[in-house]
């Protein structure tokens, strides 16, 4: 009961005798309400690191290339960025349901937070640190992939990915066959001449890791490296008409003597 007024009467001084902002800081974090959100923050906050780190990992597609594996440090880590964030939002709407105003006289006003400067100052550039770690780490991580793309174009195997409505084909030009499947020899470069010959597509062997655009009478390429063994989920990723979401195949990754086996066996040669 007596927990009950003091709280009722400490907003109400807080309104009536409009605090400095350093006393307003002090007394903000002595308000029950405010106690109760930051546990409640901090508990939501752990919730989605536990998520971010041992669950979120299990949910993704396995990965099968060191561009897949980059991609899902990237997902947790924004996920770890993210987890206070979404915790201090949680934690207020945990606060604000579980402890509703009862009764028939309207609730006391908090301090508007639109007019309190030191939050506004902190939660614009904490969250301009978090933009900024996320830009600088995506752009360190496309230029990894393009100086690998840059080293290993002369060892690779160049595969012409043709998107058409609403089927995936594989051209392995220096193989001499074409496959409706991907398949692919492990531990080998690959680079894939991507094009469309109706609207565009986007080519998405999951497991990989990339992802790009097949666009009609444009040749668009991307470059990875499967380093393991497995089967891949050919997508496409761009609304592309009525049968879009069928449109999709599957793939290998296999050993280097299996691919070969596989060429000959479909009129190729090993190249
Ligand atoms: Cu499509």
């Amino acid at each position: 009961m007596s927990e009950h007024n003091s709280e009722h009467s400490s907003e109400h001084n807080e309104l009536d005798l409009k605090p400095t902002p350093g006393q307003r800081a002090t007394n903000l974090f002595k308000r029950k309400d405010v106690q109760r959100t930051a546990v409640f923050g901090i508990f939501w906050t752990a919730v989605f690191v536990v998520l971010g780190l041992y669950i979120y990992p299990k949910w993704m597609p396995e990965a099968m290339s060191t561009d897949m594996k980059a991609m899902e440090k990237i997902m947790v880590g924004f996920t770890l960025i993210s987890a206070p964030i979404a915790g201090l939002v949680m934690g207020i709407a945990t606060q604000a349901i579980t402890n509703r105003h009862k009764g028939n006289t309207p609730p006391p006003d908090g301090p508007a937070i639109r007019t309190n400067g030191p939050v506004v100052v902190v939660w614009s550039v904490v969250s301009g640190i978090f933009c900024l770690i996320a830009v600088v780490w995506g752009i360190m991580e496309v230029n990894t992939m393009a100086n690998a793309a840059t080293s290993e174009a002369g060892t690779a195997l160049h595969v012409q990915v043709t998107g058409s409505q609403w089927v995936w084909s594989f051209k392995y030009a220096d193989q001499g066959i074409e496959s409706d499947k991907l398949m692919l020899p492990l531990d080998r470069p690959v680079v894939f001449d991507v094009t469309s010959v109706d609207v565009n597509h986007s080519f998405w062997p999951v497991q990989l890791g990339v992802k790009v655009d097949a666009n009609r009478l444009q040749t668009t390429v991307i470059h990875t490296v499967p380093n393991k063994l497995g089967r891949i989920d050919v997508k496409c990723a761009e609304l592309c008409g009525l049968y879009h979401a069928y449109m999709e195949t599957t793939g290998e990754v296999m050993t280097t003597t299996d691919f070969n086996n596989w060429v000959t066996t479909n009129g190729g040669h090993v190249a």
